[in-house]
């Protein structure tokens, strides 16, 4: 007597379930791709004709990758540039460390391929290489894009507004030594989070017009990291930072399987490395917000809170994740 309240039941879960997979396969984003010109680098030596790009799966030939993500960055590059790479000259000097920059203009319209071209002119002893993507990805996209490119025995991601301070790159170098052998893979992330609960929060409290964007993301950041625990990556502190550095053998892992061109995209490679059992670091690091930012918090956020979910309903079903993409 009971069967058809059954059946009815069975039929609407699977209704149910066929329906949030319906959803999370409309939400995902479609894979990557790179267009032919994208696979090619212009230079301080070669500013008109591009050069094909090296792949990250050869082997390393510098020390150090920096790659910059860098979208309408034509006011905030320029100053950012100076600092790290009088930074890179001085450890060079030092220690030998070789290095390449690589730019990537995430489809910009304000110049920045260029302005970054008219740059690297002035820098002649730097190798700065510019890759300009022919539509915006996202900072995910472009990150990604750099690394999947670079030549370095390590690789850093920075921001192209300056809010790191370039020498702490010093500490994550120790603590990637402090991980492993060399060749090993390694990810040490930079973190804001001994900044929070002290001055930074304690100003963004006292409210005035100029500070209520600080204390909406605060709270939005908070909430965030609520979210990351369920997630899967609350063992890390500040998952945001911009200032991120990998082994090579660990961006040979993490990036081909990335599949968020988004913000998020942080959280994904923290997920991916956990899944691929590579060691993480976190290691504090100053932080000085720049204005300028082209984020809208609210849509970010709104955002964030959607790709969160697909990362890790993805993951959950398998769909997504370090095995599969090996097999690609
Ligand atoms: N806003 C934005 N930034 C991007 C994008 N693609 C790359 N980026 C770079 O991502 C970095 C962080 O951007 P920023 O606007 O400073 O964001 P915030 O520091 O999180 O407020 C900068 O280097 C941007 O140039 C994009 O599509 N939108
Ligand atoms: C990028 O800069 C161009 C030129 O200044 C401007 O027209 C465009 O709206 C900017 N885009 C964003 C998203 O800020
Ligand atoms: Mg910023």
């Amino acid at each position: 007597m009971d069967h058809p309240l059954l059946y009815g039941f069975l039929a609407l879960l699977v209704v149910g379930v066929v329906c949030v997979y319906l959803a999370l396969l409309f939400w995902s984003p479609p894979p990557i791709i790179t267009r032919p010109s994208e696979k090619n680098y212009r230079s301080r030596l070669s500013p008109e004709k591009p050069t094909p790009l090296p792949t990250l799966s050869g082997p390393s030939e510098v020390d150090l990758t920096v790659v910059i993500p860098a979208f309408n960055e034509t006011s905030r590059l320029p100053s950012m540039l100076s600092t790290t790479i009088d930074h890179l000259t001085s450890v060079s000097a030092k220690s030998k460390r070789t290095y390449e920059i690589v730019v990537v203009d995430d489809g910009s319209s304000d110049g920045t391929t260029a302005l970054s071209l008219k740059l690297a002119g002035e820098y002649p002893g730097s190798d700065i290489r510019v890759v300009t993507l022919e539509k915006n990805l996202g900072k995910g996209g472009a990150v990604r894009h750099g690394m999947l490119h670079g030549r370095g025995k390590r690789l850093l991601m920075v921001d192209a507004d300056g809010a790191s301070r370039f020498e702490d790159l010093e500490s994550l170098w120790k603590a990637m030594d402090d991980l492993g052998p060399g060749d090993a893979p390694s990810f040490v992330v930079g973190s804001r989070a001994h900044l929070v609960r002290t001055e930074a929060v304690v100003k963004s409290l006292n409210i005035t017009p100029n500070s209520q964007r600080s204390v909406l993301r605060n709270i939005l950041m908070y909430g965030l990291h609520t979210i990351l625990r369920v997630v899967g990556v609350g063992h890390v502190r500040d998952t945001q930072c911009g200032f991120k550095l990998f082994s090579r053998a660990a961006a040979q892992q993490i990036f081909p399987a990335q599949h968020l061109p988004t913000w998020i995209f942080d959280v994904e490679l923290l997920l991916l490395a956990k899944e691929l059992g590579i060691p993480v670091a976190e290691v504090p690091v100053e932080w000085h917000e720049v204005a300028g930012s082209k984020l809208n918090v609210v849509t970010a956020s709104l955002e964030m809170l959607r790709d969160l979910l697909i990362l890790r309903a993805n993951h959950v079903l398998g769909r997504w994740g370090p095995s599969r993409s090996k097999t690609q």
